[in-house]
């Protein structure tokens, strides 16, 4: 069929080359112009990729992360968690098992901003999520001894089967050591491809999981369908994480309105000290419908 005799009764964003407004130059360009290719093919073939602390921030950064965690924990429950004692089952249990989950944290300290905007974080998920994406929850988490372990699951909130593109992604700052003793996260390497969540049976099977074996001050990045979860902590002391979770732009916050969305919370004063991505990524600027419309033809918008 050539151009004459196709019928002209579709959208007509489709008709002609895909125009994204240079979205996939810009976004492409940029994981190359930081070097980041083989942390965004390995998020393509097994669904996840660490970040070295080299890759993240100067030294320091991430120590200073972990303490004011650690300052903010104690102002919740009145003490301080230890970082390498403490054998006692913690007090604390969450659906991600035994931790203490401080929801509020990108209040406390302009660290915090200036984790969610780093650089080759923000690249990688962009190349997951397109521009438009949403930083839909940043958690501390502190998570000590006990028996729970967290079955694997994917972070996609849509039912199967998935898109198979990512919708959603987590970025997690390893603040401490992680491996299978310290309560690390494992994965199914390439299980993003099955397009699904794992069935109950499917979810506690174990066996042929993989565990990262990564240094404080890493970050580990994961695609939302890779099925994933969470060996229980059988060491003293605590893993100290940030979980920051991303997602396409009409997916809706994971914030409790008890806590507020950050569109509502975030401050003019956050919004002028950061670049102007950073209110696109707090649901605060959203485009208009022509924005939308070349969104439906591109991964990268
Ligand atoms: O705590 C972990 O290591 C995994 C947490 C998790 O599955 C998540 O944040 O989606
Ligand atoms: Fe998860």
């Amino acid at each position: 069929m050539n151009e004459m005799t196709r019928p002209m009764v579709c959208n007509p964003v489709i008709l002609g080359p895909v125009d994204d407004r240079g979205a996939a130059a810009r976004v492409l360009g940029r994981i190359a112009e930081l070097g980041l290719q083989k942390n965004a093919w390995e998020i393509d073939t097994f669904g996840y990729t660490v970040l070295t602390p080299d890759q993240v921030a100067p030294a320091g950064f991430t120590d200073g992360l972990r303490d004011h965690i650690l300052d903010e924990a104690a102002k919740v429950s009145g003490e301080r968690p230890s970082l390498d004692s403490g054998t006692q089952d913690s007090p604390f249990l969450t659906f991600l098992g035994r931790t203490q989950f401080l929801p509020e944290i990108l209040f406390t300290d302009r660290a915090f901003e200036q984790a969610m905007m780093n650089d080759n974080i923000l690249a990688l998920v962009t190349y997951m999520l397109g521009e438009s994406c949403l930083m839909t929850a940043m958690n501390a988490v502190v998570k000590g001894p006990g028996p729970e372990y967290l079955p694997l699951h994917v972070d996609t909130p849509e039912p199967s089967p998935l898109p198979p593109y990512a919708t959603t992604a987590n970025v997690t700052w390893l603040l401490t050591d992680y491996d299978k003793a310290n309560g690390g996260t494992f994965f199914l390497p390439g299980s993003n491809r099955w397009y699904r969540a794992p069935m109950y049976p499917e979810s506690i099977d174990l066996e042929p999981v993989v565990t990262p074996e990564v240094p404080a001050g890493s970050v580990l990045i994961w695609h939302g369908n890779v099925w994933h979860g969470a060996w229980p902590r059988t060491t003293p002391g605590v893993r100290v994480s940030l979980l920051t979770y991303f997602a396409r732009y009409y997916i809706r916050d994971q914030r409790d309105d008890a806590v507020g969305h950050y569109s509502e919370r975030v401050t003019d004063e956050m919004l002028a000290r950061n670049p102007e991505r950073f209110a696109v990524l707090a649901g605060k600027k959203r485009g208009d419908v022509c924005d939308e419309q070349h969104r439906r033809t591109s991964m990268f918008a």
